[in-house]
């Protein structure tokens, strides 16, 4: 199994080129982008589109982030992530598992559609999340790439993921944004830090492993960094790649987002290259790859 990333195995960090194609198809008319979105996502790594959804929607979305953050049993699974001192609930990963209405949104074709082209795939969701980011006690998000964390811990191959983040609340400069680093997602970071036996249980509370060096974000955040602000129902696409994080949130104001995370059909999961046995099923899917919406089953198990 040949690691075109490596990674995890000590010795200094590197800056290697991306291997894939940043988008897999080339823009042309009747694309569900328009050819600036396509272009933005091409060097930019990632793109935000504004109302995608209705407001009774993006409403129906907001019941049920608080729906499942109220619900006893949600609470116990091994799913719910909660914050480090507060026991705050930071996360809840894979919430279609308790929810008819996140496995419908989940294929939704105005998401779709858009990610099948990107990837010039179909896709099936590799992982989903709602990072609550609690008023007062939602903490940081350090700087990643999901992909790093996706090859070294889940055994992704390649860059062939897209993730669709649906903000449920408004995120403002203050309230901890999900900060993005354009054209970052052309460069791989190898982390050197070798991957701790259940590094999982750790790191969805504080990453601090597979995470960048000083030196290797001062240079990718030449051109700068951006901060997704905007009304709640902002859509973000962002590849796998696309370096990011996001401050703790001191604000009376939660900053909620529901994840879908999009894996190319032809980019599953090998044993993780990282070394470690696999993560749990909740964190990653390796199991059912069926694709997504008209490239597969059309309605949710
Ligand atoms: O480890 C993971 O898969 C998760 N961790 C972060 C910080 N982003 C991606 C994903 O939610
Ligand atoms: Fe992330």
């Amino acid at each position: 199994m040949i690691d075109h990333y490596p990674g995890r195995q000590g010795g200094s960090p590197l800056i290697l080129p991306r291997l894939e194609p940043v988008t897999w198809r080339k823009w042309q008319r009747g694309a569900p982008l328009t050819q600036t979105q396509h272009a933005r996502w091409t060097v930019d790594g990632f793109l935000v589109h504004q109302e995608l959804f209705t407001a009774a929607e993006l409403a129906c979305f907001q019941e049920e982030a608080a729906r499942l953050a109220e619900d006893a049993r949600v609470l116990a699974d091994e799913s719910a992530i909660t914050e480090r001192g507060s026991g705050a609930l930071r996360s809840l990963f894979r919430p279609q598992a308790h929810s008819a209405l996140v496995r419908r949104l989940m294929q939704d074709p105005r998401i779709l559609d858009i990610v099948e082209y990107l990837l010039d795939s179909p896709v099936y969701v590799h992982q989903s999340r709602i990072n609550y980011k609690p008023a007062f006690r939602g903490r940081e998000f350090w700087w990643h790439s999901d992909f790093e964390t996706w090859h070294h811990e889940d055994g992704l191959p390649g860059m062939r993921t897209i993730s669709v983040s649906i903000s449920l609340t408004d995120n403002t400069p203050y309230n901890g944004p999900l900060l993005l680093i354009p054209g970052s997602h052309r460069w791989y970071v190898s982390c050197p830090t070798p991957t701790p036996p259940d590094h999982f249980r750790a790191s969805l509370r504080e990453q601090t492993v597979g995470t960048p060096d000083e030196g290797s974000l001062r240079r990718l955040a030449e051109r700068g960094v951006e901060a997704v602000t905007g009304p709640a129902g902002l859509v973000t696409f962002f590849d796998c790649n696309t370096m990011h994080g996001s401050p703790g949130n001191i604000t009376p104001w939660p900053r909620s987002n529901l994840f879908f995370v999009y894996n190319s059909v032809h980019n599953t999961p090998e044993a993780p290259f990282g070394g470690q046995p696999p993560r749990p099923a909740f964190v990653a899917e390796r199991r059912d790859f069926t694709p997504l919406g008209r490239a597969g089953t059309t309605t949710p198990a």
